[in-house]
């Protein structure tokens, strides 16, 4: 029996319970899953029995409870990971924490015109300045996490670390939308989306029945 449960929301659209999932499930973390879908009568008859602020994601060790996905992280690399979730080098480490603090605190503009949705591409939603700001800030970042890697690989600061799981689902949103990015940021696209247990979480968002018609943009698409 796994000792930890993470209550989630829908894998579809709840971007933050992706984050800590995601971290989860890359350093094979055992865990149970509770899912209350968001907007829902189950959510909220149950979402009192487990978090204290009335959201997801919150994780459960025991009687300890753990709400905002972030603290969530920084509490299973602490007591499960051995450090291993965020980069070794000091400074590369308080870098990777600034940028997981920034994507946790804003780009509000990008997060609220372009909802995480997993069903397919979607055509028609065309970014504001204002998100287009949040865009272009995001790549920059991503270039600037780049220079302080310390290890080979195409992760933000070469091997995985919460810093990714934190830009998943923008990397995600990015994807769904057709959002326009420099080549080096469209390349971290890809590998995020190859990601075996995001592969993972989008398959099973998509066999989701639920729709929310207020993260529902734009219309079907490919490209
Ligand atoms: N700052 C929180 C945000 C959590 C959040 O807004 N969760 C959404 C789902 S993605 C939620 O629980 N919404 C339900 C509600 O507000 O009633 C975190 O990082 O965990």
């Amino acid at each position: 029996m796994p000792e930890l449960t993470l209550v989630i929301g829908n894998k579809n659209y709840s971007s933050w319970s992706l984050r800590p999932w995601l971290v989860l499930r890359h350093f094979g973390v055992p865990f149970e899953e509770v899912r209350l879908p968001l907007d829902t009568r189950e959510f909220e008859l149950n979402i009192g029995r487990y978090s204290p602020s009335g959201r997801v994601p919150v994780l459960l060790d025991g009687g300890l409870r753990v709400w905002e996905s972030l603290a969530i992280c920084e509490y299973v690399a602490e007591r499960y990971v051995m450090g291993e979730a965020w980069p070794g080098d000091r400074g590369a480490r308080a870098v990777a924490r600034a940028v997981s603090c920034e994507m946790h605190a804003g780009f509000a503009a990008l997060r609220g015109e372009l909802p995480m949705n997993c069903r397919g591409r979607r055509a028609g939603v065309a970014p504001s300045p204002a998100a287009r700001a949040d865009i272009d800030r995001i790549a920059a970042l991503w270039r600037e996490c780049r220079d302080h890697r310390g290890a080979p690989g195409p992760w933000l600061f070469g091997e995985f670390s919460i810093a990714d799981a934190m830009f998943a689902p923008v990397a995600l949103r990015f994807d769904t939308y057709g959002v326009d990015l420099p080549g080096e940021a469209e390349a971290y696209v890809s590998t995020v989306l190859a990601h075996p247990a995001l592969r993972e979480l989008v398959a099973e968002g998509r066999a989701e029945s639920e729709v929310l018609e207020a993260e529902e943009r734009g219309t079907p698409a490919r490209f």
